[in-house]
């Protein structure tokens, strides 16, 4: 970092990196970006580092993808010395690890918390970026990584009579600190995606009565968490090296599992039957790996679909609640699975009732009740589970201002633009970590996260070994990327879905399926490749010679 004193006589602090966001993004990238000598500055603006884990702190909340292989590969030591206490870490213990990793790698230190980065615009002459942040002050960078998460960005839903509730309003993405306990209360939830699915369980253990409000019934597969032994955790730390290296290399999600070598229609009514009780009896995401085709073939889609329908009327007793929280209107997998604990038999609690406002949606809500179909369901607090303005919607908050002002907003007002998911034309020396045209969502997080934060760290020291100014997306790469985003899409049965991978949540939004499904592994020898071949389909502008960074 250099200081230079600004018109006004403050100093204007110079960094080569700015990152945006502490969370498991933003950290590696600092950390690689210290690694590889350049001076980083991370604004995050929670008062603590773990992102989505620091937010989501709703009653249940825990991670789809198991402990061992959710979590951070970049450094042997730290992954042998982690114990991870369950099969599916708790929220709690996910943030705990992040703290963990920030002490263990001394990262607070170049962490500005409380502090949001409100804009920031490109200067054409400098090559740098002049970033304003919340509080008004101004710090340049020559590069800038947006590590602002795919699903951080709490969507309220827009119900008539909401601001006008008189018990508290609470939503999943944005929970309180202090322990929330709903004991003896009317709680309604509204909203039944991951979040809500995971804590119906929980609250309906605590509250008087748990009212679940449905716009769409959601596929779910049990957890089946359990704690896990040291035997099992040395298991996998003994095959760390196979996991991950399958993990990176091989897998479509980023997650350790069997790759199917024949679809469901090669397999007869009682085999198949098998095989989907197997996984259902082993639990978790890996339920749509058993064929190779059920995101891509309607009719063997819908053995998995029945399959999950009949488990459904098998839990739940009562007939016509089972029915309708049997999902028909989407593919299985189309919408984000979920996984879940004992959510549909949380159903046969005679504290618990079902409501379908798909049929008869929310009227309005009242100071004390929510009506749907002329009918108040009295609560005296409220949950939101209503989920994210997801892949965008943080992006978005920023104004970014790229080549001839233009700001990312207007370029992106008929939907993201990006090549590779981690850049946008016009907008140089930018850079997003899982953004929208890369696989982000649709796999293992923390895997897009090191291989993204990997690439981005070697393409900036590319630039500065170089003693080039900038490094931008070609249009023309970006235009043939989001059309091969889209191909490969349509080749699926996702864009059926009303999903939030569409931004289908979010009115107004506009409808593309924007993470890319070609899988981690594909994805990941693409842009090697791109690379390899000097950053092919990137434009660098600047003389070639060795030099200091110019914000330095
Ligand atoms: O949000 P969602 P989420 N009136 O958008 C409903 C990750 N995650 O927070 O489907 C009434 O999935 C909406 O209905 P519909 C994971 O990737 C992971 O649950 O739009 N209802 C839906 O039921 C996940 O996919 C974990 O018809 C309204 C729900 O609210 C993603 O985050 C845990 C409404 C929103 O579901 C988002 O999950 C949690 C309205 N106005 C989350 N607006 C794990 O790792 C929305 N809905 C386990």
């Amino acid at each position: 970092m250099s200081a230079q004193s600004s018109p006004s006589g403050k100093p204007i602090e110079r960094y080569d990196v700015v990152v945006v966001g502490a969370g498991f993004a933003g950290m590696y990238m600092l950390h690689k970006l210290r690694g590889q000598g350049f001076s980083a500055r991370v604004y995050e603006q929670g008062d603590g580092v773990g992102g989505t884990w620091y937010w989501n702190r709703y009653p249940g909340a825990r991670c789809d993808v198991e402990s061992m292989q959710y979590s951070y590969s970049f450094s042997d030591e730290l992954q042998r010395e982690w114990d991870w206490s369950e099969r599916y870490a708790p929220q709690p213990e996910i943030l705990k690890y992040a703290n963990h990793v920030a002490d263990r790698f001394d990262l607070r230190r170049d962490i500005q918390f409380d502090t949001s980065v409100v804009s920031a615009a490109f200067d054409e002459r400098a090559s740098t970026w002049s970033v304003t942040l919340s509080g008004g002050a101004t710090v340049i960078a020559k590069f800038v990584v947006l590590a602002t998460g795919c699903l951080s960005n709490a969507r309220m839903p827009e119900i008539k009579g909401l601001d006008g509730f008189k018990g508290k309003v609470y939503h999943t993405g944005h929970w309180p600190h202090e322990t929330v306990d709903f004991t003896g209360q009317r709680v309604g939830v509204i909203g039944t995606g991951s979040s809500g699915i995971q804590l119906v369980p929980v609250i309906a253990e605590q509250a008087s009565h748990l009212t679940v409000f449905q716009r769409t019934a959601n596929f779910a597969i049990p957890a089946r968490n359990a704690a896990l032994t040291e035997q099992e955790r040395q298991s996998v730390r003994s095959r760390y090296p196979e996991i991950r290296h399958f993990a990176r290399v091989e897998s479509r999600n980023g997650i350790y599992t069997e790759m199917p070598d024949r679809g469901a229609l090669d397999d007869g009514d009682s085999d198949r039957r098998a095989k989907y009780e197997a996984r259902w009896n082993h639990g978790g995401l890996t339920f749509m790996s058993v064929y190779n085709n059920l995101a891509l073939d309607q009719t063997a889609n819908d053995t998995a679909a029945d399959f999950v329908r009949e488990k459904i009327a098998e839990i739940v007793e009562n007939p016509e609640t089972a029915k309708q929280l049997q999902p028909n209107n989407h593919p299985i997998g189309s919408k984000r699975i979920c996984v879940d604990t004992e959510y549909f038999a949380a159903f046969n609690r005679p504290n618990v009732t079902l409501v379908d406002i798909k049929s008869s949606p929310i009227e309005e809500i009242t100071v004390n009740a929510v009506r749907t179909g002329g009918r108040d369901h009295e609560v005296d607090a409220l949950v939101l589970a209503t989920g994210f303005d997801a892949m965008t919607g943080s992006v978005a908050k920023i104004e970014l201002r790229g080549r001839n002002g233009q700001t990312l907003n207007q370029k992106w007002a008929e939907g993201p633009r990006t090549y590779l998911g981690l850049m946008s034309a016009g907008f140089p020396n930018l850079f997003v970590i899982t953004g929208p045209g890369s696989p982000s969502v649709l796999s293992n997080m923390i895997v897009s996260i090191e291989q993204h934060v990997d690439w981005i760290a070697d393409c900036v020291a590319y630039v500065r070994d170089r003693g080039l100014h900038a490094i931008e997306a070609s249009t023309d790469a970006e235009d043939k990327w989001v059309a091969h985003v889209n191909e490969v899409a349509a080749t699926t049965l996702y864009p059926q879905a009303n999903s939030w991978y569409m931004g289908a949540n979010v009115p107004g939004k506009p409808r593309i399926f924007m993470p890319y499904i070609g899988g981690v592994g594909p994805y990941r020898q693409i842009c090697n490749d791109v690379a390899t071949k000097g950053y092919e389909g990137f434009v660098m502008t600047g003389k070639e010679q060795p030099r200091k960074m110019a914000a330095s």
